[in-house]
């Protein structure tokens, strides 16, 4: 990470709440487990983003292999290169930081968690174009325990995001459920697919979105993407929020020297826990493969399918 933005973590202060969403939309975000929100960014702010991911793609254009910041698909080449994900990206660009801590991002994340909000990670998600990764059902908060479930996802898009290209799903309700298991017998799948009821899959709902819009979910809430089989790229910028009381049970599977920064209120205090027994993921301390690599460990039934449709099965 470069110096000056280094010294921006360390002194920055916490900007005051302020408050955007309607009562009836916190409340259907707590009724269905998220909740999108159009029209909320500015198109300047927007465009920066923009023109950062394409500034950080362009030096990124010559990697063989993947970096701490930079994850590349089976099939990227330097003639084609094929970036699926930027970790981090507050580390990089300053802008970055600006849209998860100045912005109304911010505020949104105090009015869903409804009161002291942290940071806790975020990342740059490119659904490429034919082929990018399908994401399974999966909840964050089982990838990511912490001592209470109040955590909040904010995906900011950065083009149009379609059922085409792969847009996110989420299912209603699905975080009043409690958590679900992200295990395979002895295998960590990084999905709850296994879980998936005929109920589930019947209402499904595809978060259609324009650049300025977002979406918010749950930790909770079980979620995931189809491949892009289009010849759109889905970007997607992912700011992980959680509430003040909420502390890590486990190593973090996207380091970032802003965890933990306060983002709107005070440091708590106290943690609040929930009570229960918390099915963990595997210990990340030495490293994180990421979830597309992790998810890419599915039976050779479902990638054969997909194969079928003549398209390159990028992982
Ligand atoms: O990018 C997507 O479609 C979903 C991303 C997601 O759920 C994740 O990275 O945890």
């Amino acid at each position: 990470m470069n110096a000056a933005l280094q010294q921006t973590a360390a002194v920055s202060g916490t900007a005051a709440h302020r408050p955007v969403l309607s009562a009836a939309q916190v409340a259907e975000y707590q009724a269905a487990g998220f909740l999108t929100v159009r029209a909320m960014l500015e198109p300047a702010l927007l465009q920066r983003l923009n023109a950062a991911i394409a500034r950080i793609c362009a030096e990124a254009a010559d990697l063989t292999a993947k970096t701490a910041h930079v994850d590349l698909d089976a099939f990227h080449t330097l003639e084609k290169p094929r970036i699926r994900r930027i970790s981090s990206p507050t580390e990089l660009d300053e802008v970055f930081m600006e849209a998860a801590f100045d912005s109304v991002l911010g505020d949104i994340a105090a009015d869903l968690i409804g009161g002291p909000v942290k940071f806790y990670h975020s990342k740059v998600n490119f659904k490429l174009p034919e082929g990018g990764a399908e994401i399974g059902w999966h909840q964050d908060w089982a990838v990511f325990p912490h001592t209470n479930s109040n955590i909040v996802a904010l995906s900011v898009p950065l083009n149009a995001s379609r059922t085409g290209n792969g847009c996110l799903q989420t299912i209603p309700g699905s975080h009043r459920q409690g958590p679900r298991s992200h295990w395979d017998q002895d295998r960590y799948t990084l999905n709850c697919n296994a879980s998936m009821t005929d109920a589930d899959m019947a209402h499904v709902v595809d978060n259609e979105l324009d650049p300025g819009d977002i979406v918010a979910h749950h930790g909770l809430t079980v979620h995931g993407s189809s491949a892009n089989l289009s010849s759109v790229v889905r970007t997607t910028y992912i700011i992980q929020y959680v509430a003040a009381d909420a502390f890590a049970y486990t190593a973090p599977v996207i380091n970032s020297c802003h965890r933990n920064r306060m983002v709107r209120g005070k440091p708590a205090r106290h943690a609040r826990v929930e009570q229960g027994v918390i099915e963990l993921p595997p210990d990340f301390s030495a490293g994180y493969a990421g979830i597309f690599t992790l998810q890419d460990q599915r039976p050779i039934e479902i990638l054969s399918v997909l194969s079928a449709e003549g398209l390159p099965l990028a992982r």
